[in-house]
């Protein structure tokens, strides 16, 4: 009997976990998980195959001020290998070959911790072009 009700506290506590995971992410379009691969630049990295770009977040491109900072923090912040949590933009889906999305490293929001870290601007032109536009990260820094 002790047996089974710790089964089944087992049970309940993995079911939990699984369901935290998902309910990470909005929407109904890619929700993913895979390593970091390669930091292009502070938004834009490899993430198994997919090249993500982070929505709502503009970093400083390669030659640009600012650029090194804020690759090194994501570098830091989510070490290549590292398991990444891709939720897709539902509303600007892709920009180019990227997804556009919010992407979860080491329990941090990589879009909010650039914003917090004063590594990159919000892009207010697109919070109404985005999925994200309304969650409280966005609003904090501009949207
Ligand atoms: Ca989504």
């Amino acid at each position: 009997m002790r047996l089974l009700i710790i089964i089944i506290l087992l049970i309940i506590a993995v079911s939990g976990c699984i369901s935290q995971i998902e309910s990470v992410c909005k929407g109904k379009a890619k929700c993913f998980t895979a390593d970091m691969e390669e930091i292009i630049d502070g938004d834009t990295f490899l993430v198994g195959n997919e090249k993500i770009r982070l929505s709502l977040v503009d970093t400083p491109e390669k030659g640009e001020d600012g650029y090194q900072e804020a690759k090194d923090f994501i570098l830091s912040t989510c070490p290549l290998g590292s398991e990444v949590l891709v939720d897709q933009d539902d509303i600007q889906l892709y920009s180019y070959d990227r997804i556009m999305a919010v992407a979860y490293c080491n329990g941090k929001n990589l879009n909010e911790e650039l914003l917090k870290n004063n590594l990159g601007k919000i892009y207010t032109d697109f919070c109404s072009k985005s999925e994200f536009g309304i969650d409280k990260w966005a609003k904090d820094y501009g949207c």
